[in-house]
């Protein structure tokens, strides 16, 4: 029986950051093996992105391209955010707040010009909110994954599995995290912060589950605004 791979990206810190959290979550699942009940083999591996409109999808597509991956989870941070969040749907625009670590700022450009307003994540992120939070990991729903290079990299990556799929499948998504308490401590008022050993407790959690839920959980992660 072949094995499965699956992909975990993070990006680099940004914003004038020295650390980003999804990075250094992700890294720390690189090179991880576990076996499935059905005894089949699972293959993490990790690949860092830059955090720079255009970039970060070049070095998506080169890492898919070269792990051939059946899943990918792309992580990013979510500063002010208290929960581990799976994104539900990725929107065909850049619209920067701030400058990225190129200098770039568009404002109301598409990702991909002509593609589809919006796409659904391919992973299971009820379920994946239900067993996060079943460990004891605060997670929840997002409608948002904004309108920088976090919505951007998962807009390129739901855009290509679906205009290039991959012979053996492939799904995917996106997981916002909140801060880690390092950085939060950095901050004039304090937000939300999550240890680095959850978040990569609740990495492990996330690929577990999305490997094995192909249906996703029918129960309610739905918000009122
Ligand atoms: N978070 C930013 C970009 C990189 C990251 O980790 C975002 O949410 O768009």
């Amino acid at each position: 029986m072949t094995g499965l791979r699956v992909l975990v990206t993070g990006f680099d810190p940004f914003d004038r950051d020295s650390i980003n959290p999804s990075w250094e979550a992700a890294r720390a699942l690189d090179g991880w093996n576990f076996e499935l009940p059905g005894g089949q083999t699972v293959q993490v591996h990790a690949r860092r992105m830059p955090c720079a409109f255009g970039a970060a999808l070049r070095a998506l597509d080169e890492a898919i391209d070269e792990v051939q991956p059946q899943l990918v989870l792309a992580i990013g941070q979510a500063g002010g955010r208290s929960e581990i969040t799976p994104e539900r749907v990725a929107i065909n625009v850049d619209d920067g707040r701030i400058c990225d670590n190129a200098g770039c700022q568009p404002i109301d450009v598409p990702v991909v010009q002509g593609a589809p307003t919006a796409y659904f994540s391919t992973l299971p992120i009820k379920a994946l909110v239900r067993e996060l939070r079943s460990a004891g990991i605060p997670a929840a729903v997002s409608n948002t994954a904004g309108t920088f290079v976090c919505n951007h990299l998962f807009f390129g990556l739901m855009h290509r599995i679906a205009t290039r799929p991959l012979a053996g499948g492939l799904r995917g998504g996106f997981i916002h995290i909140p801060l880690l308490p390092e950085q939060a401590a950095r901050l004039p008022a304090a937000l939300p912060s999550l240890s680095l050993e959850t978040v990569i407790e609740a990495l492990r959690i996330c690929v577990r589950t999305a490997v094995q839920v192909h249906e996703d959980v029918r129960e309610t992660g739905g918000a009122l605004h």
